[in-house]
């Protein structure tokens, strides 16, 4: 039986229907005897070569273009770098598996959005090739050490990275980067960059805006502000959190508010004061992963507490139950194994609704932790922000005088209701 290649649009007819759609690369981990068609639907719909009466060619794949030329160097425009790292924003379909794979890098963004180099000119760097929830602190550092050397030469950097703890390494980059003097911009995507739906390209294109334009020598995440394509938010990189799975507006400030709003068509509205520029040169701090963070619960034991030492722990992070809590008076005796623990390394406490803060002195229980365990109370600092902290705190020889210094914008002075999702 005649076949097609993949991309042909093909017509197959089958004993019981006719069905017209776009040959597609057969899975490998599908039987090979399964042709796999997308409807023009989007859908993807596999047929059995024993049910195809006939496969008729409607018209062959186009052959892929030539990718547009570099553009020109233009000495009006500032210089941006784009460092990739994966994540969905370079995302391919895997027709191995049918699902999603890292694959694109900073150099195919820019062959997919020729105006970028309207914007800024583009240098490019692929830096990593991973799916976010497989960064880890020494990733951290090798996209701090990549943006550090960018900086040498650019006016701003922009990082394209998977979005699952993308406020896990924008909260490290805002502590890594010691003196930073120029925009440090994140963004993702939460539908690939090679579906229609996509809101990677309106993403980049904003990041790319901010770098270039935005007068600030902070770390930030660029995604959009809403379900529209209307504008991106740019949220500081210590108070940025991931609030939803799969929203394209899922980052919000969290005990903050957003510093501005990027339009795709290169307007930036301030909202809050950013650091602003500065002629500085980067250093790079020190991190270390022997950290532990554990989640207060109703039935937390104390073999997780004993556990961080076990795993050389140089410091335990507490994400505590409202306002600093820890279920120390039940039956688990958990208050034993944290002054064991509060005897070898510091103890902190933040608290695990990402929004308000933590107080050490309202109940009793806390003044219990505080008093006997000397545990420190981080503030609005929310639990993603203060590991990646404390990451970098114990690299020093006074981790505590480290976590009490407001960086990066990590602690803000009230909460005001307007911080509140
Ligand atoms: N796996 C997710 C990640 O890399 C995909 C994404 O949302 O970017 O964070």
């Amino acid at each position: 039986m005649k076949t097609a290649r993949p991309g042909d649009l093909v017509l197959i007819k089958t004993a019981s229907e006719t069905l017209e759609g776009t040959f597609l690369t057969r899975s490998e981990l599908l039987d090979k005897n399964i042709l796999v068609l997308k409807l023009p639907t989007g859908y993807n719909i596999g047929i059995h070569r024993k049910n195809i009466k006939k496969i008729t060619t409607l018209r062959p794949a186009h052959t892929p273009l030539a990718p547009a030329p570099k553009a020109q160097h233009n000495p009006n425009l500032p210089t941006i770098a784009i460092l990739s790292t994966g994540g969905t924003i370079s995302s391919k379909i895997d027709y191995r598996t049918g699902g999603v794979h890292a694959d694109y890098t900073a150099d195919d963004f820019c062959a997919m959005l020729p105006e970028l180099s309207l914007i800024a000119n583009i240098t490019t760097k692929k830096v990593l090739n991973i799916m976010s929830e497989d960064a880890t602190p020494a990733d951290w550092l090798a996209i701090a050490e990549n943006t550090i050397d960018a900086l040498r030469k650019a006016d701003g950097v922009v990082i394209t990275h998977g979005t699952d703890t993308m406020h896990y390494t924008a909260a490290a980059l805002s502590f890594l980067l010691k003196d930073l003097g120029k925009p440090v911009i994140l963004t993702g995507a939460q539908r690939s960059i090679d579906r229609g739906s996509s809101d990677a390209f309106m993403n980049l294109l904003c990041a790319v805006t901010a770098a270039a334009q935005w007068n600030s020598r902070e770390v930030a995440i660029c995604m959009h502000a809403s379900m529209n394509d209307d504008y991106c938010h740019l949220i500081r990189g210590t108070k940025a959190r991931k609030m939803h799975t799969s929203r394209r507006d899922a980052f919000r400030a969290v005990n903050d508010t957003p510093l501005a709003r990027v339009y795709p068509d290169g307007r930036i509205e301030e909202l809050a004061p950013a650091q602003p520029r500065r002629d500085t040169t980067p250093e790079l701090r020190p991190i270390d992963k022997h950290v532990s963070l554990i989640y207060a619960h109703p039935n937390l034991h104390p073999q997780e507490i004993e556990l961080c030492l076990k795993q050389k722990t140089k410091a335990i992070l507490i994400a505590a139950t409202g306002l600093g809590n820890l279920p120390i008076h039940t039956k688990e005796k958990i208050l034993p194994a944290l002054l064991k623990a509060a005897k070898k390394v510091p103890i902190f406490i933040c608290a695990q609704t990402p929004f308000g803060r933590v107080h050490p002195n309202v109940y009793s229980t806390m003044r219990e932790l505080s008093i006997l365990c000397g545990a420190h109370y981080l503030e609005d600092m929310h639990a993603e922000t203060a590991l990646a902290k404390l990451c970098v705190a114990v690299t020093h020889k006074d981790p505590l005088t480290f976590m009490r210094e407001n960086i990066a914008g990590e602690y803000t002075d009230r909460s005001l209701d307007d911080h509140f999702l």
